[in-house]
């Protein structure tokens, strides 16, 4: 018997979520054939897996969705303040009906190796159980915050009761009722699923490494006088919030310093910005706030006496309060309820810096002061960023570059589309580029739309090759770094440095220049004639 005939596509999109579903729809209005491949069940990326409780967006619903579509966002009713993940997961499957995406989607499909053909100019895409795509151009849209990681802790393997990751979170739910409930993780999620868990579980114990900033979301249901405004100037609305750093409208620029008002004045802003709900409006108070460390303690010491006034066991409270590293560099998160937790009898924190945990027992956790019993552990420890999806796929040309070799010190892009040395392969929110540090989709739409426009270019030119010079690559990633080096952020030890992954290389991965001077940078280079990439035409040669 013969195996099948491999699939001949004209780009090969990599991940079924917000990126490579927009990714086909542009694709497809070029008249191009195309076809995505998601390793879950469903679409949706992102809010497909991470269903832990309370898991939510902390962007708001008008700003975090799809603008490509004026009738779309018109017409879709979004519920609350921000999305819930169902919520979300629906509007995704909405979108996907509406446009027709479906019929492109390749489900429980996980690519394993993806091969370029210098000679045939072309890709080959290897999934799991051994099909075979093959395709001009390949776009990575594999996400960023989409491998899981459970740290190999001792003994894992021994624990008798049940043990969950957040990023892999079983459909049917989890009913925590009258059990004892252990979370390890203190980042977004963890501070997301805690209140709720807590409310649920008859003892909840919280193990903490490291304290992380978080301020109220203020959620509530949508305000239709608000949401009527918003959407009577939807584009131009969206136009506005593109031409800031987080692509992210609403907030007024700041225009003075921390350090140039007095401390009555500046208290009375945190004030306003803690009781409105929300991390932009909050980091937006001031110009300087994520560049002067001087600027910045003001607003972290704001923070972190609110804490001292919600929580009542001062030792907690203490605890709770972040001091080693300044408020917004890392992932700020958005919070109901979650210092209030820490009042209630049934919730413990634990302090895993000072006494970290050694290993898990059948019967818990064990920390080198104590065995914590439970029934079930979760594990709110997030990903491995930014180039995880990446490096799970085998990436390498017939040239023999290996992209986990030319990672290996940390990741090269040029302006986070491109990797030199992988012609006509793209990356959608890679490392290099803005997208987290952004309205995930805003970044999303920018790409996908650079990448389709670029894909266009060459072919009205009777082109079929673009990659990078290795020297715009390394200027590129200077460029970062230095930007990253002219504010706080590399003070963090975050996942945007690789920080929670031992062994990762600490290079600072995402662009933190804002969105609208990346986006400005990226149409100046197609203007210059795509400065810095190399486009060709390659004459496939006939066997
Ligand atoms: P994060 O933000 O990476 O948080 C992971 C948390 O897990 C963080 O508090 C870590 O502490 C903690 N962690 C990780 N490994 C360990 C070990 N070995 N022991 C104890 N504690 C540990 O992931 P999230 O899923 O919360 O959020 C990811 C992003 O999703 C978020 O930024 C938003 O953009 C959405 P650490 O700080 O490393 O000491």
């Amino acid at each position: 018997s013969h195996a099948p005939a491999p699939r001949q596509l004209e780009v090969a999109i990599v991940g079924g979520g917000l990126g490579g579903l927009y990714a086909i729809h542009r694709l497809r209005k070029l008249g191009l054939r195309v076809r995505a491949y998601e390793a879950g069940s469903g679409i949706g990326g992102t809010w497909f897996w991470n269903r832990y409780p309370g898991a939510r967006c902390d962007v708001e619903s008008l700003e975090y969705s799809y603008s490509f579509s004026d009738e779309l966002q018109q017409e879709w009713k979004w519920p609350e303040r921000y999305g819930t993940q169902p919520e979300i997961l629906k509007y995704i499957n909405h979108v996907a009906d509406r446009f027709d995406l479906r019929r492109d989607v390749q489900l429980n499909t996980r690519i394993k190796a993806a091969t370029f053909d210098g000679a045939a100019n072309e890709w080959t895409l290897r999934t799991e159980s051994g099909e075979e795509i093959r395709a001009r151009y390949c776009i990575m849209a594999a996400g960023n915050l989409s491998t899981p990681r459970v740290p190999d802790f001792k003994g894992i393997g021994s624990f008798k009761g049940k043990w969950y990751h957040s990023g892999l979170w079983p459909h049917e739910g989890v009913d925590f009722t009258g059990l004892r409930v252990g979370v390890i993780g203190t980042g977004s999620s963890g501070v997301q699923m805690i209140p709720l868990i807590a409310r649920q579980a008859k003892h909840l114990h919280v193990f903490q490494r490291t304290a992380n900033f978080s301020l109220p979301a203020r959620n509530a249901p949508m305000d239709e006088a608000r949401e009527s405004r918003h959407k009577a100037e939807y584009p131009a609305r969206r136009r506005a919030a593109y031409d800031t750093p987080f692509a992210i409208g609403g907030y007024p620029r700041p225009t003075k310093s921390a350090l140039d008002v007095t401390e009555e004045e500046r208290n009375a802003a945190y004030e306003a910005k803690w009781q409105e709900g929300g991390s932009i409006s909050y980091l937006y108070t001031y110009t300087d706030l994520l560049v002067n460390k001087e600027a910045n303690d003001t607003a972290s010491e704001f923070a972190r006496n609110k804490i001292r006034g919600i929580v009542k066991d001062q030792r907690t409270a203490e605890l709770l309060a972040p001091k080693d590293h300044p408020i917004g560099t890392k992932r700020l998160c958005l919070d109901t309820n979650y210092y209030e937790t820490y009042n209630r009898d049934n919730v413990v924190l634990v302090d895993v810096r000072s006494a970290p945990i050694q290993e898990i027992t059948e019967k818990g956790v064990r920390t080198t002061e104590a065995e914590y019993e439970l029934d079930a552990i979760v594990f709110a420890t997030g990903f491995d960023a930014m180039t995880g999806a990446l490096r799970e796929i085998d990436i390498r040309t017939s040239d023999g570059a290996v992209l986990a070799d030319h990672w290996a010190g940390g990741p090269l892009t040029y302006l986070g589309l491109m990797v030199s040395g992988f012609p006509n392969m793209f990356v959608v929110t890679g490392p290099g580029s803005p997208g987290v540090k952004t309205q995930m989709i805003a970044s999303i739409e920018q790409h996908v739309d650079w990448i389709a426009d670029a894909i266009d270019h060459l072919g009205r030119h009777q082109l079929d090759r673009i990659e990078p010079s290795p020297q715009a690559e390394a200027e590129w990633v200077g460029h970062v770094n230095a930007v990253a080096d002219s504010t706080l952020y590399p003070l963090a030890n975050s996942w945007y440095v690789g920080a929670n992954i031992p062994g990762k290389p600490r290079v600072f991965m995402p662009y933190v220049g804002g969105f609208d001077r990346y986006k400005r940078h990226c149409d100046e280079i197609v203007g210059k004639g795509y400065e810095g990439f190399t486009l060709s035409r390659h004459k496939v040669e006939v066997a």
